[in-house]
Protein backbone atom coordinates (compact mmCIF):
# COMPACT_ATOMS: atom_id res chain seq x y z
CA UNK A 1 0.00 0.00 0.00
CA UNK A 2 0.87 3.25 -0.79
CA UNK A 3 -1.16 6.53 -0.60
CA UNK A 4 1.36 9.34 0.26
CA UNK A 5 -0.81 11.34 -2.09
CA UNK A 6 -1.63 15.11 -2.17
CA UNK A 7 -5.34 15.34 -1.50
CA UNK A 8 -4.66 19.18 -2.34
CA UNK A 9 -6.22 21.49 -4.54
CA UNK A 10 -5.63 24.77 -2.73
CA UNK A 11 -1.64 24.42 -2.57
CA UNK A 12 -0.66 27.02 0.46
CA UNK A 13 -2.44 29.16 2.84
CA UNK A 14 -2.01 32.91 3.48
CA UNK A 15 -1.36 33.27 7.14
CA UNK A 16 0.05 36.00 8.17
CA UNK A 17 3.19 35.78 10.49
CA UNK A 18 4.65 39.77 9.75
CA UNK A 19 4.05 42.43 8.56
CA UNK A 20 6.14 45.53 7.23
CA UNK A 21 5.01 48.87 7.72
CA UNK A 22 5.37 52.36 7.18
CA UNK A 23 5.24 55.09 9.98
CA UNK A 24 5.74 58.62 10.45
CA UNK A 25 5.73 61.01 13.00
CA UNK A 26 3.77 63.98 12.73
CA UNK A 27 5.53 67.56 11.41
CA UNK A 28 5.77 69.95 14.60
CA UNK A 29 3.69 73.36 13.88
CA UNK A 30 5.36 76.88 13.62
CA UNK A 31 6.46 78.77 15.89
CA UNK A 32 5.08 82.52 15.93
CA UNK A 33 8.11 85.02 15.41
CA UNK A 34 6.39 88.02 16.52
CA UNK A 35 4.99 86.84 19.58
CA UNK A 36 7.32 83.90 20.81
CA UNK A 37 4.78 81.49 20.28
CA UNK A 38 5.10 77.74 19.96
CA UNK A 39 4.04 75.70 17.50
CA UNK A 40 2.53 72.27 19.03
CA UNK A 41 4.47 69.03 18.51
CA UNK A 42 3.77 66.43 16.02
CA UNK A 43 2.04 63.33 17.02
CA UNK A 44 3.68 59.99 17.57
CA UNK A 45 3.01 56.46 15.85
CA UNK A 46 2.50 53.45 18.51
CA UNK A 47 2.02 50.24 18.02
CA UNK A 48 -0.63 48.91 21.02
CA UNK A 49 -1.81 44.67 21.77
CA UNK A 50 -5.30 44.94 21.51
CA UNK A 51 -7.31 41.68 21.92
CA UNK A 52 -8.95 39.96 18.60
CA UNK A 53 -6.49 41.42 16.20
CA UNK A 54 -4.07 39.77 13.38
CA UNK A 55 -2.00 40.95 11.49
CA UNK A 56 -3.61 39.90 8.23
CA UNK A 57 -6.54 41.96 9.58
CA UNK A 58 -4.14 44.93 9.46
CA UNK A 59 -3.16 44.04 6.28
CA UNK A 60 -6.68 43.76 4.81
CA UNK A 61 -7.73 46.79 6.56
CA UNK A 62 -4.51 49.59 5.67
CA UNK A 63 -3.62 47.58 2.25
CA UNK A 64 -1.47 50.62 1.74
CA UNK A 65 -0.19 50.11 5.26
CA UNK A 66 1.24 53.11 5.99
CA UNK A 67 0.49 54.83 9.13
CA UNK A 68 1.23 58.48 9.80
CA UNK A 69 0.41 60.63 12.88
CA UNK A 70 -0.94 64.26 12.97
CA UNK A 71 0.63 67.27 12.75
CA UNK A 72 1.08 69.86 15.25
CA UNK A 73 -0.88 73.41 15.11
CA UNK A 74 0.61 76.15 14.58
CA UNK A 75 1.15 78.54 16.92
CA UNK A 76 -0.96 82.06 16.21
CA UNK A 77 -2.11 84.60 18.57
CA UNK A 78 -5.69 82.85 20.20
CA UNK A 79 -3.43 80.14 20.89
CA UNK A 80 0.31 80.86 21.42
CA UNK A 81 1.05 76.74 22.00
CA UNK A 82 -0.02 74.97 19.23
CA UNK A 83 -1.77 71.73 20.22
CA UNK A 84 0.13 68.50 19.85
CA UNK A 85 -0.45 66.92 16.70
CA UNK A 86 -2.71 63.53 17.27
CA UNK A 87 -1.05 60.05 17.76
CA UNK A 88 -1.94 57.15 15.40
CA UNK A 89 -2.05 53.65 16.65
CA UNK A 90 -1.22 50.36 15.27
CA UNK A 91 -3.66 48.04 16.91
CA UNK A 92 -1.54 44.71 16.77
CA UNK A 93 -2.29 41.13 18.26
CA UNK A 94 0.53 40.68 21.39
CA UNK A 95 3.26 38.23 21.26
CA UNK A 96 4.15 40.35 18.79
CA UNK A 97 7.99 41.65 18.52
CA UNK A 98 8.57 45.12 16.87
CA UNK A 99 11.46 46.05 15.00
CA UNK A 100 13.43 48.35 12.62
CA UNK A 101 13.95 46.96 8.82
CA UNK A 102 17.44 46.11 10.10
CA UNK A 103 16.18 43.91 12.36
CA UNK A 104 16.86 45.76 15.57
CA UNK A 105 14.00 44.99 18.17
CA UNK A 106 11.98 48.55 19.22
CA UNK A 107 9.83 46.87 22.11
CA UNK A 108 7.98 43.69 22.23
CA UNK A 109 4.18 43.35 22.88
CA UNK A 110 3.17 40.48 25.40
CA UNK A 111 0.22 41.03 26.76
CA UNK A 112 -2.83 43.37 25.87
CA UNK A 113 -2.32 46.77 26.65
CA UNK A 114 1.30 47.32 25.95
CA UNK A 115 2.86 49.98 24.07
CA UNK A 116 5.74 50.81 21.88
CA UNK A 117 6.85 54.34 20.39
CA UNK A 118 7.84 53.42 16.69
CA UNK A 119 7.84 56.96 15.14
CA UNK A 120 8.34 60.43 17.74
CA UNK A 121 6.72 63.23 16.30
CA UNK A 122 8.85 66.41 14.93
CA UNK A 123 9.17 69.30 17.57
CA UNK A 124 6.95 72.47 16.89
CA UNK A 125 9.05 75.69 16.20
CA UNK A 126 10.35 77.99 18.91
CA UNK A 127 12.21 80.53 19.85
CA UNK A 128 15.87 77.58 19.93
CA UNK A 129 14.35 76.64 16.16
CA UNK A 130 14.03 79.93 14.51
CA UNK A 131 10.19 79.02 15.06
CA UNK A 132 10.68 76.37 12.62
CA UNK A 133 9.19 73.23 13.53
CA UNK A 134 11.12 70.11 12.34
CA UNK A 135 9.31 66.70 10.95
CA UNK A 136 8.72 63.95 12.32
CA UNK A 137 10.41 60.42 12.39
CA UNK A 138 9.77 58.41 9.55
CA UNK A 139 10.41 54.80 9.57
CA UNK A 140 9.87 51.22 8.18
CA UNK A 141 8.81 48.58 10.94
CA UNK A 142 8.53 45.00 11.26
CA UNK A 143 5.95 43.05 13.33
CA UNK A 144 6.85 39.53 14.03
CA UNK A 145 4.62 36.98 15.48
CA UNK A 146 6.56 35.50 18.22
CA UNK A 147 6.19 31.22 16.79
CA UNK A 148 7.17 28.47 19.49
CA UNK A 149 7.85 26.56 17.07
CA UNK A 150 7.65 25.63 13.10
CA UNK A 151 4.92 22.85 13.52
CA UNK A 152 1.86 22.33 15.81
CA UNK A 153 0.77 19.10 16.35
CA UNK A 154 -3.11 18.83 16.31
CA UNK A 155 -5.37 16.15 17.36
CA UNK A 156 -7.55 14.24 19.28
CA UNK A 157 -6.25 12.85 22.77
CA UNK A 158 -4.37 10.07 22.07
CA UNK A 159 -3.92 10.04 18.23
CA UNK A 160 -0.31 9.71 19.40
CA UNK A 161 0.78 13.39 18.90
CA UNK A 162 3.51 12.67 21.65
CA UNK A 163 4.45 9.00 19.98
CA UNK A 164 5.19 10.80 17.08
CA UNK A 165 7.08 13.65 18.38
CA UNK A 166 9.35 11.01 20.04
CA UNK A 167 9.74 8.78 16.71
CA UNK A 168 10.57 12.12 14.41
CA UNK A 169 13.12 14.07 17.23
CA UNK A 170 14.81 13.27 19.96
CA UNK A 171 12.05 14.93 22.56
CA UNK A 172 10.95 12.47 25.39
CA UNK A 173 7.32 13.41 25.92
CA UNK A 174 5.00 11.85 28.10
CA UNK A 175 3.30 9.22 26.45
CA UNK A 176 -0.21 7.16 27.72
CA UNK A 177 -3.19 5.26 26.79
CA UNK A 178 -5.26 7.75 28.56
CA UNK A 179 -6.85 10.81 27.27
CA UNK A 180 -5.03 14.24 28.17
CA UNK A 181 -1.42 12.78 28.72
CA UNK A 182 0.25 16.16 27.63
CA UNK A 183 -0.90 18.80 29.71
CA UNK A 184 1.46 21.40 28.12
CA UNK A 185 3.28 22.47 25.06
CA UNK A 186 6.49 20.73 24.63
CA UNK A 187 8.70 21.78 21.55
CA UNK A 188 10.87 18.91 19.64
CA UNK A 189 13.79 19.32 17.17
CA UNK A 190 13.68 17.47 14.03
CA UNK A 191 17.47 17.51 13.08
CA UNK A 192 18.30 16.39 9.46
CA UNK A 193 21.42 15.41 7.79
CA UNK A 194 22.60 18.51 6.90
CA UNK A 195 22.25 19.96 10.48
CA UNK A 196 18.51 21.91 9.15
CA UNK A 197 16.40 21.54 12.33
CA UNK A 198 12.95 22.35 12.26
CA UNK A 199 11.00 22.54 15.49
CA UNK A 200 7.64 20.60 16.34
CA UNK A 201 5.42 21.55 19.11
CA UNK A 202 3.43 19.08 20.99
CA UNK A 203 0.33 20.66 22.44
CA UNK A 204 -2.42 18.84 24.56
CA UNK A 205 -5.24 16.66 22.61
CA UNK A 206 -8.49 18.89 21.29
CA UNK A 207 -11.83 17.82 22.00
CA UNK A 208 -14.80 19.33 20.17
CA UNK A 209 -15.88 22.22 21.99
CA UNK A 210 -12.49 23.55 22.30
CA UNK A 211 -13.62 26.99 20.85
CA UNK A 212 -15.88 27.28 23.83
CA UNK A 213 -12.98 26.52 26.51
CA UNK A 214 -13.91 22.93 27.04
CA UNK A 215 -10.63 20.19 27.56
CA UNK A 216 -7.85 22.63 27.18
CA UNK A 217 -9.66 24.51 25.34
CA UNK A 218 -8.47 28.62 24.62
CA UNK A 219 -5.44 27.71 26.11
CA UNK A 220 -3.88 25.21 23.61
CA UNK A 221 -5.16 27.25 20.73
CA UNK A 222 -3.50 29.93 21.53
CA UNK A 223 -0.43 27.58 20.94
CA UNK A 224 -1.85 26.32 17.95
CA UNK A 225 -1.85 30.29 16.67
CA UNK A 226 2.05 30.67 17.09
CA UNK A 227 3.12 28.01 15.02
CA UNK A 228 3.83 28.11 11.79
CA UNK A 229 2.15 25.48 10.28
CA UNK A 230 -0.03 22.21 11.45
CA UNK A 231 0.24 18.72 11.62
CA UNK A 232 -3.14 16.94 11.99
CA UNK A 233 -2.39 13.64 13.60
CA UNK A 234 -5.33 11.05 13.74
CA UNK A 235 -6.05 7.55 14.37
CA UNK A 236 -6.58 5.24 11.33
CA UNK A 237 -9.22 3.56 13.34
CA UNK A 238 -10.73 6.34 15.06
CA UNK A 239 -11.98 7.80 18.56
CA UNK A 240 -13.73 7.58 21.60
CA UNK A 241 -13.30 9.76 24.47
CA UNK A 242 -15.23 8.23 26.61
CA UNK A 243 -18.40 5.75 27.01
CA UNK A 244 -21.01 8.09 26.85
CA UNK A 245 -19.43 10.24 24.04
CA UNK A 246 -20.08 9.06 20.59
CA UNK A 247 -17.42 7.30 17.91
CA UNK A 248 -15.38 9.44 15.58
CA UNK A 249 -13.67 7.54 12.89
CA UNK A 250 -10.70 9.19 11.12
CA UNK A 251 -12.69 11.19 8.91
CA UNK A 252 -14.73 13.03 11.11
CA UNK A 253 -11.88 13.83 13.43
CA UNK A 254 -10.83 15.52 10.47
CA UNK A 255 -13.49 17.56 10.02
CA UNK A 256 -14.30 17.89 13.89
CA UNK A 257 -10.85 19.33 13.99
CA UNK A 258 -10.98 21.42 11.12
CA UNK A 259 -14.39 22.90 12.61
CA UNK A 260 -12.78 23.41 16.06
CA UNK A 261 -10.44 25.81 14.53
CA UNK A 262 -12.83 27.48 12.38
CA UNK A 263 -14.84 28.23 15.67
CA UNK A 264 -11.78 29.59 17.40
CA UNK A 265 -10.18 31.70 14.60
CA UNK A 266 -10.92 30.85 11.09
CA UNK A 267 -7.68 32.56 9.95
CA UNK A 268 -5.82 29.30 11.47
CA UNK A 269 -7.16 27.27 8.61
CA UNK A 270 -4.97 29.35 5.92
CA UNK A 271 -1.69 27.91 7.40
CA UNK A 272 -0.78 25.01 5.51
CA UNK A 273 -0.87 21.89 7.15
CA UNK A 274 -0.26 18.31 6.72
CA UNK A 275 -2.44 15.51 7.68
CA UNK A 276 -0.44 12.16 9.68
CA UNK A 277 -2.92 9.39 9.37
CA UNK A 278 -1.20 7.20 12.76
CA UNK A 279 -1.77 3.48 14.14
CA UNK A 280 -1.04 2.33 10.28
CA UNK A 281 -0.14 -0.84 12.41
CA UNK A 282 -3.83 -1.99 14.14
CA UNK A 283 -4.72 -4.88 12.15
CA UNK A 284 -7.89 -2.97 10.41
CA UNK A 285 -5.84 -0.04 9.05
CA UNK A 286 -5.77 -0.90 5.61
CA UNK A 287 -9.43 -0.90 5.15
CA UNK A 288 -9.76 1.95 7.33
CA UNK A 289 -7.45 4.03 5.27
CA UNK A 290 -9.07 3.43 1.70
CA UNK A 291 -12.44 4.56 3.42
CA UNK A 292 -10.52 7.83 4.19
CA UNK A 293 -8.80 8.43 1.23
CA UNK A 294 -12.35 8.03 -0.65
CA UNK A 295 -13.83 10.45 1.99
CA UNK A 296 -10.99 13.12 1.57
CA UNK A 297 -11.42 13.07 -2.08
CA UNK A 298 -15.27 13.86 -1.60
CA UNK A 299 -15.12 16.03 1.42
CA UNK A 300 -18.61 17.41 0.36
CA UNK A 301 -20.33 14.51 -0.41
CA UNK A 302 -19.41 12.70 3.11
CA UNK A 303 -20.29 15.37 5.58
CA UNK A 304 -23.72 13.96 6.11
CA UNK A 305 -21.64 11.63 8.34
CA UNK A 306 -21.17 14.56 10.90
CA UNK A 307 -23.39 16.21 12.63
CA UNK A 308 -24.94 19.53 10.89
CA UNK A 309 -23.10 22.38 13.26
CA UNK A 310 -20.10 19.87 12.96
CA UNK A 311 -19.04 20.51 8.75
CA UNK A 312 -16.62 23.12 8.46
CA UNK A 313 -17.19 25.47 5.94
CA UNK A 314 -14.73 25.31 4.71
CA UNK A 315 -12.45 22.12 4.02
CA UNK A 316 -8.41 22.02 4.68
CA UNK A 317 -7.38 20.95 1.78
CA UNK A 318 -3.43 19.10 3.24
CA UNK A 319 -0.26 19.93 1.53
CA UNK A 320 0.77 16.01 2.36
CA UNK A 321 -1.22 13.28 3.46
CA UNK A 322 0.97 10.74 4.85
CA UNK A 323 -0.06 7.43 6.60
CA UNK A 324 2.58 6.46 9.32
CA UNK A 325 3.27 4.24 12.45
CA UNK A 326 4.40 6.30 15.56
CA UNK A 327 4.70 3.08 16.70
CA UNK A 328 6.74 1.03 13.98
CA UNK A 329 8.30 3.25 12.10
CA UNK A 330 6.37 2.92 9.05
CA UNK A 331 6.07 5.80 6.68
CA UNK A 332 8.48 8.04 9.66
CA UNK A 333 11.71 8.63 7.30
CA UNK A 334 9.04 9.90 4.63
CA UNK A 335 6.70 12.20 6.76
CA UNK A 336 10.58 13.94 8.06
CA UNK A 337 10.95 14.56 4.56
CA UNK A 338 7.89 15.93 3.54
CA UNK A 339 7.75 18.41 6.52
CA UNK A 340 10.93 19.34 5.58
CA UNK A 341 9.55 20.31 1.90
CA UNK A 342 6.19 21.82 2.81
CA UNK A 343 8.19 24.27 5.13
CA UNK A 344 10.83 25.32 2.30
CA UNK A 345 8.41 25.77 -0.19
CA UNK A 346 6.28 27.81 2.21
CA UNK A 347 9.44 29.96 2.71
CA UNK A 348 10.37 29.94 -0.70
CA UNK A 349 7.00 31.71 -1.57
CA UNK A 350 6.57 34.04 1.20
CA UNK A 351 9.99 35.88 0.34
CA UNK A 352 9.11 35.87 -3.20
CA UNK A 353 5.40 37.33 -1.94
CA UNK A 354 7.83 40.08 0.20
CA UNK A 355 10.10 40.70 -2.96
CA UNK A 356 7.00 41.43 -4.87
CA UNK A 357 5.77 43.75 -1.66
CA UNK A 358 8.72 45.52 -2.10
CA UNK A 359 8.90 46.39 -5.55
CA UNK A 360 5.59 47.46 -5.58
CA UNK A 361 6.24 49.94 -2.64
CA UNK A 362 9.06 51.09 -5.09
CA UNK A 363 7.66 51.90 -7.89
CA UNK A 364 5.04 53.44 -5.89
CA UNK A 365 7.65 55.97 -4.55
CA UNK A 366 8.83 56.11 -7.95
CA UNK A 367 7.61 59.56 -10.13
CA UNK A 368 5.88 58.38 -12.98
CA UNK A 369 7.73 60.92 -15.46
CA UNK A 370 11.26 60.08 -15.27
CA UNK A 371 13.49 63.38 -15.06
CA UNK A 372 16.08 63.82 -17.63
CA UNK A 373 19.48 63.18 -16.24
CA UNK A 374 22.54 65.26 -16.81
CA UNK A 375 24.64 65.11 -19.54
CA UNK A 376 22.47 63.04 -21.07
CA UNK A 377 20.29 64.27 -23.83
CA UNK A 378 16.07 63.61 -23.22
CA UNK A 379 14.32 61.87 -26.15
CA UNK A 380 12.72 65.04 -28.18
N1 LIG B 1 -0.76 0.73 17.85
C1 LIG B 1 -0.29 1.96 17.92
N2 LIG B 1 -0.42 2.66 19.05
C2 LIG B 1 0.08 3.90 19.10
C3 LIG B 1 0.76 4.50 18.00
N3 LIG B 1 1.12 5.76 18.36
C4 LIG B 1 0.71 5.94 19.62
N4 LIG B 1 0.09 4.83 20.09
C5 LIG B 1 -0.50 4.64 21.42
O1 LIG B 1 -1.58 5.55 21.58
C6 LIG B 1 -1.65 5.99 22.94
C7 LIG B 1 -1.64 7.49 22.97
O2 LIG B 1 -0.40 7.97 22.54
P1 LIG B 1 0.14 9.45 22.85
O3 LIG B 1 1.34 9.64 22.03
O4 LIG B 1 0.25 9.67 24.32
O5 LIG B 1 -1.09 10.26 22.29
P2 LIG B 1 -1.34 11.84 22.32
O6 LIG B 1 -2.01 12.19 21.06
O7 LIG B 1 -0.08 12.54 22.64
O8 LIG B 1 -2.37 11.96 23.52
P3 LIG B 1 -2.69 13.23 24.47
O9 LIG B 1 -1.40 13.75 24.99
O10 LIG B 1 -3.53 12.63 25.54
O11 LIG B 1 -3.43 14.20 23.66
C8 LIG B 1 -0.45 5.37 23.65
O12 LIG B 1 -0.90 4.22 24.33
C9 LIG B 1 0.48 4.99 22.53
O13 LIG B 1 1.31 3.91 22.85
C10 LIG B 1 0.90 3.70 16.81
O14 LIG B 1 1.45 4.12 15.80
N5 LIG B 1 0.35 2.45 16.84
MG1 LIG C 1 0.39 13.71 24.18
Amino acid sequence: MVWVGRVCCRKYGNFVDNLRLYVRGGSGGMGLPRLGGQGGDGGDVWVVAKKDITLKRIKDKYPHKRFIAGVGSNSSVRALKGAKGEDAYVFAPSGISVTTDSGRVIGELNSEGDKVLVARGGHGGSFHSGFLPSKGQTRQIRLDLKLIADLGLVGFPNAGKSSLLTALSHAKPQIGSYPFTTLRPEIGKIMYEDHRQISVADLPGLIEGAHVNKGMGHKFLKHVERTRQLMLVVDVCGFQLAGNTPFRSAFEAVQLLTKELELYKEELLSKPAILVINKMDLPEAEDRLRELEEQLHNQEEFCHLLPRDSVPKTFLHFTHTVPVSASTGYGIQHLKQLIRQSLEEHETMATEAQTKERLKELRRDVPVTAKPVWGVPSPA
